[in-house]
C-alpha cells in the first residue's frame, strides 16, 4: 500500500546525517512499496534511478539540507509518476457520460458527482441508462432518493435511445446545469459495449466522457484506458476504491502513462467520498509531510484573521474554542484534519472519531448554555455553575467538567504552539504566521 511510504520517508528523516547508504535504503524502500502497489516495474526502476542520480550528485540548493533536498526529489518524482498536474473541472453547463466495465463504480459515482455539483450550486440530474442490469435503475433511484438528488429513468425500458432522449428533454425543459448519465457495464470492452456507447454518444452528445476504473485494476488500468480511449474517446478518468485497494498506485500511474487525466478519485462508499484528484496534494499526504497547504487554505476559509491573531497571542477564550470545534466540522471532521496535519502516523479508529464528533456536538450545547461572562472568563465556572450549565444543555455535570478540561488543554497547546515547540523542523514562526495570512 502506498500509505507505507510515510514510514519509509519518516525513517529516512530520523537519520542524523544521511549519506549514500541511507539514500539507497530509502530508494529500495520506495521501490518495494511502489511494486507492491502494482506500479509497472519499468516505471519504478526509472524513477529510482532518477532519484538516486539527483540525490547523490546534484548540488544541493542553498538553504536546504541534503535530507530536505532528497525528500524534495522523492516528492517531485512521485508527483511525476502519479499524474503531475491537477485537472480543472469545469463548473459550467455540461453533459457527462460515465463509462466503464462491470462493478467499476459507475452508478455510485453518478450519485457522487450529482452531489458534488449540487454542492457547488449547480442543478444536477442523474440519469439511469443501464438497460442490461435489472437492478441498476433501482440502485441509482434509491441512491438519489436517499440524498435528495434529482433523478431520471424509465423503469423496464430496454430502448436506450428513449431513455437518453427523455433525459435530454428534462435537461432542457427544467434547465439543468449538469446531466450525468450512468451507462451499462460489461465484463470487458467488447464490440457490443462499444456499439452501445457509440449509440449513446451520438444521441447524448456529451461534453465529457469519463471512464470509471476501479483501483483494483492496478497497472491493467493502462490497457483499459487506452482501449476505451481508442474505441470511443474519453476525456478523463475517475479511479474508484482508492480506499480499499492495495493497487491504487498502479492504477494512478498507469492512467497517467496512458496520457489520460485522472480527474477524481473515489475514496469510499459514501456519497461524499469523491475527491478532485490533485497529484501534488495526494503525494504530500502520502509522504506524511502533511497537506499543510490544503489545511491552511481551508483554515483561511473558515477562520477569520482576527481570531487567528488572538489565538496566537494566547488570548484564547471559550468562544474561540467553540469556533475551533465548528471549524473542525466545516473542514470535514476530525479525521480529515488529522490527515492534513504534518503529524505522521496518527490514526484513529472510526468509532473513536464518531464518539468524539458526538462529544463535540454536546459541547456546543453546553457552551450555548453559558453566560457571556462564563464564556469570556471560564475560570469562574464553579460547581454550581457547572450544574446549571448541565441542566441547561441536557448533559451531565461530568461532561461539562470534561469540556472545561479540554478547553484548558487546548489553551495550553496553543501557548506551546506560540512558543514554536509544535513547529516543524526548520519552519519559522513568521512563515507559519504568513501562512495564516498574518
Ligand atoms: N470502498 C469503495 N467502494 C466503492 C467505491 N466506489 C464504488 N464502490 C463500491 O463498488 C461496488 C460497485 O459499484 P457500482 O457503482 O454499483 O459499480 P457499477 O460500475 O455501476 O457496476 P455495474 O453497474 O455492475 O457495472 C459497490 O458496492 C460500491 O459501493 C469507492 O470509491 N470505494
Ligand atoms: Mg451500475
Amino acid at each position: 500500500m502506498l500509505s507505507r511510504l510515510k514510514d519509509i520517508v519518516g525513517g529516512f528523516l530520523s537519520k542524523s546525517s544521511p549519506g549514500k547508504a541511507e539514500i539507497e535504503e530509502l530508494v529500495r524502500g520506495i521501490q518495494r512499496v511502489l511494486i507492491q502497489s502494482d506500479v509497472d516495474i519499468k516505471l519504478v526502476f526509472e524513477l529510482s534511478k532518477r532519484i538516486k542520480e539527483k540525490a547523490l550528485r546534484e548540488e544541493i540548493p542553498p538553504g536546504l539540507t541534503r535530507r530536505e533536498y532528497v525528500i524534495k526529489v522523492v516528492y517531485d518524482e512521485l508527483v511525476k509518476l502519479l499524474g503531475q498536474e491537477k485537472a480543472t473541472i469545469r463548473m459550467g453547463r455540461q453533459k457527462i457520460l460515465l463509462l466503464g466495465i462491470y462493478g467499476s463504480g459507475k452508478t455510485t459515482t453518478t450519485a457522487k458527482l450529482a452531489s458534488y455539483f449540487r454542492k457547488r450550486g449547480l442543478k444536477a440530474l442523474a440519469v439511469a441508462a443501464d438497460i442490461h442490469r435489472p437492478a441498476a435503475y433501482h440502485q441509482l433511484k434509491q441512491l438519489c432518493e436517499k440524498h435528495r438528488l434529482d433523478f431520471f429513468g424509465i423503469e423496464n425500458e430496454k430502448d436506450i435511445d428513449r431513455i437518453i432522449r427523455g433525459a435530454l428533454e428534462v435537461y432542457e425543459e427544467k434547465n439543468y446545469d449538469i446531466l450525468i448519465v450512468d451507462s451499462a457495464g460489461r465484463s470487458a470492452l467488447d464490440s457490443e459495449l462499444i456499439e452501445e456507447i457509440k449509440r449513446v454518444d451520438s444521441i447524448l452528445k456529451p461534453d465529457e466522457k469519463w471512464l470509471v476504473i476501479s483501483a483494483d485494476m492496478g497497472q491493467a488500468a493502462y490497457t483499459q484506458a487506452k482501449g476505451f480511449s481508442d474505441a470511443v474517446g474519453i476525456t478523463g478518468i475517475i479511479v474508484t476504491k482508492m480506499d480499499s485497494s492495495a493497487k491504487g498506485g498502479g492504477a494512478l500511474s498507469a492512467c497517467h502513462a496512458s496520457d489520460a487525466r485522472v480527474i477524481f478519485i473515489g475514496t469510499g462508499e459514501k456519497i461524499e467520498d469523491l475527491e478532485e484528484y490533485d497529484p501534488v496534494r495526494f503525494v504530500s499526504r502520502l509522504l506524511g509531510m502533511g497537506d499543510l497547504q490544503t489545511l491552511l487554505e481551508k483554515a483561511r476559509e473558515v477562520m477569520d484573521e482576527e481570531q487567528a491573531k488572538r489565538m496566537l497571542e494566547g488570548e484564547f477564550t471559550i468562544i474561540d474554542f467553540y469556533q475551533q470545534i465548528e471549524n473542525v466540522g466545516k473542514m470535514g471532521g476530525i479525521s480529515r484534519v488529522l490527515e492534513m496535519l504534518p503529524l505522521p502516523g496518527i490514526k484513529m479508529p472510526k468509532d473513536v472519531l464518531k464518539l468524539q464528533e458526538e462529544k463535540f456536538r454536546k459541547w456546543k450545547y453546553m457552551i450555548d448554555s453559558m453566560t457571556k461572562e462564563e464564556r469570556m472568563n471560564p475560570e469562574i465556572i464553579n460547581r454550581s455553575r457547572i450544574e446549571r450549565i448541565a441542566r441547561g444543555s441536557g448533559t451531565k455535570p461530568e461532561e461539562v467538567a470534561e469540556l472545561l478540561k479540554a478547553y484548558k488543554q487546548m489553551k495550553r497547546m496553543i501557548k506551546k504552539f506560540k512558543k514554536g515547540r509544535f513547529l516543524r523542523r526548520g519552519m519559522k514562526l513568521d512563515k507559519m504566521l504568513s501562512g495564516f495570512g498574518l
